[in-house]
């Protein structure tokens, strides 16, 4: 079936016509939309949050929007990673509805994109920086993305008219793309709205910040989450056999910096190195000069002090919470340049802004780094919405939202209905302040990439308001690990790090069952198969 075939099948003309943009007045004035999306910026280090992390390297920029619009408490992914995650925001589907259930091929480019359907009624649409999908930008008037995850440095980009060409283009990224965007906003057809997606590289792995950052927070001591030193006792094998804790996983070089670990490691016998050279490569000599001068002092002090055991772990969790958090303050910068043009063109009355994230990160907690499971710290994600029409400022939600909505509401902001395939529903009934008696009161969860980078078991689950089920599953496919058929439950409200799984305790038998039939209904409804 043609892809205007399907559209015209599933969306009914009258809908299409009413807010169509001819030579006939618009019913109202439809907002410009501005979506700014981040890879792995976790809600822990976003100040209007009030995490402890975020506190000590404040994010006053976001912290605006959040001030002015809707910040929500309760928002999570579908499948915490980061291709899958941009077909659910595409797609408004479930990860097996559109067939993006992983990294790589996947998506089934049949589905609509909302961007298709803005496009149709009249938006002018572009999106700008990471893409990730294994499709080109479908239903965009413009686009200039990165190649796969993209560089901090120096990275190649390719535009809708370059066809499969990516160029190097000087600079560093995070800058870039909002130079891109405001490019794109300033040579727009005027006489239309625009949706734009601003889709950050940052703060994604390996943390690479901007030169005029590369000292910041350096005398800053960040506090320990409560977690960090989780012996993941009570939970299933799942949480051990990972791969992704700072203590074992994160390289010296590649991840901390350490490049001077290279030859002479005296950790090399028990940890992961990893290389820097090629990202050094693609930087200009005087940013190389940068580097060096501000990370060479610093690693040399390292070095020297010879830390071990837990002395050693509490350091690596320092340098990459700082660099972590500088990339932050470069997306928080920019989020600032964005915002100052919109109001210097008078155009932050009738534009929506809209910060969120592909997925949450660990910031330690269970010893962490990445994200992939469904405990909360990956589960969720910050979502902030800045509507001066719909929204008050300074207002709070705790509905239980997830990144299935978005495509529905973003539709939504410009008066289209949404297509009754997408899975997602839209956020608008929220932005009075007040929770809708009949609003959702749980959300699947299913994550599939194993075997895979991190040896994350594959899982699905349920979470309610107050409870939480996770069902790991499959063969272990990878060196070291078991067949896996295990539960963990958890009460958040009275175990709010997840730290003592009651799955098969006694006393808990009705709340068990009870959980077990609502993730039974999803997996039936939905009709999630067998992976
Ligand atoms: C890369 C990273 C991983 C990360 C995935 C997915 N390794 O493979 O640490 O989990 O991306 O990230 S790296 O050596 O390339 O940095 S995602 O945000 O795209 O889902
Ligand atoms: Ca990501």
């Amino acid at each position: 079936m043609s892809k205007l075939k399907t559209i015209s099948y599933v969306i009914l003309p009258a809908s299409l016509f009413s807010y169509s943009y001819g030579s006939e007045k618009p019913k109202t004035k439809h907002p410009n939309i501005v979506y700014i999306m981040t890879d792995d910026h976790s809600f822990q280090t976003i100040s209007a949050y009030g995490h402890p992390i975020s506190k000590l390297a404040p994010t006053p920029n976001i912290d605006r929007l959040a001030n002015e619009g809707m910040i929500f408490q309760q928002a999570f992914v579908e499948n915490s990673i980061s291709t899958p995650s941009r077909a659910c925001l595409m797609t408004g589907l479930y990860s097996h509805q559109s067939g993006q259930i992983r990294f790589g091929p996947g998506i089934d480019t049949t589905k609509i994109f909302f961007s298709e359907l803005l496009q149709q009624s009249g938006y002018q649409t572009a999106i700008i920086g990471k893409w990730h999908l294994p499709c080109d930008p479908k239903g965009f008037d413009y686009y200039k993305i990165l190649q796969g995850q993209g560089q901090y440095y120096n990275s190649p980009f390719k535009e809708k008219d370059t066809g499969d060409k990516y160029i190097r283009e000087e600079g560093y990224t995070t800058t870039l793309i909002t130079d891109y965007s405001i490019n794109f906003l300033n040579n727009r057809d005027k006489e239309k709205p625009f949706c734009l997606l601003v889709h950050h590289k940052a703060p994604h792995r390996n943390w690479m910040p901007e030169p005029k950052y590369l000292n910041l927070y350096e005398e800053i001591d960040f506090p320990l989450p409560e977690t960090f030193y989780d012996d993941y006792s009570t939970r299933c094998s799942a949480a051990k056999s990972q791969d992704m804790s700072i203590s074992k996983t994160m390289t010296f070089v590649y991840d901390l910096k350490v490049a001077e670990l290279k030859d002479i490691s005296p950790y090399d016998k028990e940890a992961n190195i990893g290389d820097l050279q090629w990202l050094f490569d693609r930087m200009s000599p005087e940013e190389q000069e940068m580097w060096y001068n501000a990370y060479h002092p610093k690693n040399k002090k390292f070095i020297d002090q010879k830390l071990t055991g837990d002395d050693l772990l509490r350091w690596k969790y320092q340098r990459y919470l700082k660099d972590y958090l500088r990339c932050i303050k470069s997306v928080d910068d920019q989020v600032g340049r964005l915002i100052e043009y919109l109001e210097k063109e008078g155009l932050m009355d009738n534009t929506i802004i809209v910060y969120t994230s592909d997925q949450g990160f660990y910031m330690g907690e269970h010893g962490w780094f990445d994200k992939r499971f469904m405990y909360e710290e990956s589960f969720r994600t910050p979502l902030i919405i800045r509507y001066p029409e719909k929204i008050k400022a300074g207002t709070k939600c705790d509905a239980l939202v997830q990144n299935i909505d978005y495509a529905p509401t973003i539709l939504s902001f410009a008066g289209i209905d949404k297509p009754i395939e997408m899975a997602g529903t839209p956020l608008e009934p929220l932005f009075g302040g007040k929770k809708p008696g009949n609003w959702r009161t749980s959300l699947y969860y299913h994550y599939y990439d194993y075997p895979a980078v991190h040896s994350v078991r594959r899982h699905d689950g349920v979470r309610t308001e107050r409870y939480k089920l996770i069902h790991f599953y499959g063969e272990g496919e990878m060196a070291g690990d078991e067949d896996i058929n295990c539960n963990e439950l958890y009460d958040l409200q009275n175990d709010p790090n997840e730290l003592n799984n009651l799955y098969g305790k006694e006393g808990f038998e009705k709340i068990m069952s009870e959980m077990q039939a609502l993730l039974d209904k999803y997996r039936k409804n939905l009709k999630v198969g067998e992976y």
